[in-house]
């Protein structure tokens, strides 16, 4: 579908006032973001810049305000507009507003000092798009593909006079790098670690975790980890570590990463292709073997999970 034909699409269903509906197409499991899409009042892309940035990057213009509920829903506001792609576990966004510099281990946002120009930088991660807002309209600066780990001088659309306006606030959705893999924590320790959890909690089920159903009755993570024995009680012992281990090499463990083999959405797949085709042994032993490459984390006492 087109761009011009989706904003059509969108704007009829904005109309009739089902934007949960979209919300609701939004992927992943996890941290998914629950809230409706929040940029009702983009009208959709009207023109591309002539102006470009100092690497050649020529904005599309889009009419309105792209205005994110909050930082986790920034790459999923962009999936609806399809200024990105379908969005991963793995990415990640923010909004700056009002604007400012900003800087993490990834990503880092400079504003110019009279406020009409944006530069950035990035280390170890992938820019996917920047959202500039100034005066009544908004630009998408597209760097999938480009491969760049910079730019600068991005800015808002001409206001009627023909000049930049003072941008107003920017939004960004990135990739952090994933790199290899070599080191896992064991089911026992995830489960003498309740402190160390990131991503999910104990209380979480299991089967809707995974999105398949292996267990009836239901499990929770928690006592997924206490889990004994063989068979498929040892997969989902191993899977639910092997999660844990992923959200603690995208998010860290109270500061602390695990660089694991695969990312949350791999080991999602995983499960979910073991239960598919009947493979559990096998993917509990890749699980087994990630799991058991060596543990980062220390420095806090036991802290058994309740199951
Ligand atoms: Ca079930």
């Amino acid at each position: 579908m087109t761009r011009q034909k989706t904003f059509i699409a969108l704007s009829a269903i904005l109309a009739l006032g089902v934007s949960s509906f979209i919300a609701g197409c939004g992927g992943g499991s996890g941290s998914e973001p629950t809230a409706e899409i929040s940029v009702q009042s983009a009208k959709g892309p009207s023109g591309v810049s002539t102006m470009a940035t100092e690497r050649g990057i020529l904005p599309t213009a889009y009419s309105g305000n792209f205005v994110s509920s909050d930082d986790d829903q920034v790459c999923y506001d962009m999936e609806a507009l399809e200024i990105i792609g379908e969005v991963t576990e793995e990415m990640r966004g923010f909004k700056i507003d009002p604007p400012a510099n900003f800087s993490n281990a990834y990503v880092s946002f400079t504003l110019s000092s009279d406020g009409k120009y944006l530069d950035w930088e990035s280390a170890n991660s992938t820019v996917l798009a920047v959202i500039v807002k100034g005066g009544p309209n908004f630009y998408v600066f597209d760097y999938v593909g480009t491969g760049f780990d910079w730019d600068k001088a991005l800015f808002s659309p001409t206001n009627k006079g023909g000049n930049i306006p003072t941008i107003s606030h920017y939004n960004v959705c990135y990739m952090p790098d994933v790199p290899e893999g070599d080191q896992g924590c064991t089911p026992g320790y995830w489960r003498n670690h309740a402190d160390r959890w990131v991503g999910v909690d104990p209380g979480d089920d299991f089967d809707a975790t995974f999105d398949v159903d292996l267990f009836n009755p239901n499990i929770t993570l928690g006592q997924a980890i206490w889990l004994g024995g063989g068979g498929v009680d040892a997969l989902a012992r191993h899977a639910t570590a092997a999660l844990l281990n992923a959200y603690a090499k995208l998010d860290g463990s109270n500061g602390q990463f695990v660089n694991y083999p695969y990312t949350v959405d791999e080991v999602i797949q995983m499960v979910q292709g073991a239960v598919a085709n009947g493979t559990i042994e096998a993917t509990k032993d890749e699980f087994e073997e990630a799991n058991e490459l060596g543990c980062p984390l220390s420095g806090t006492p036991a802290d058994p999970v309740i199951p």
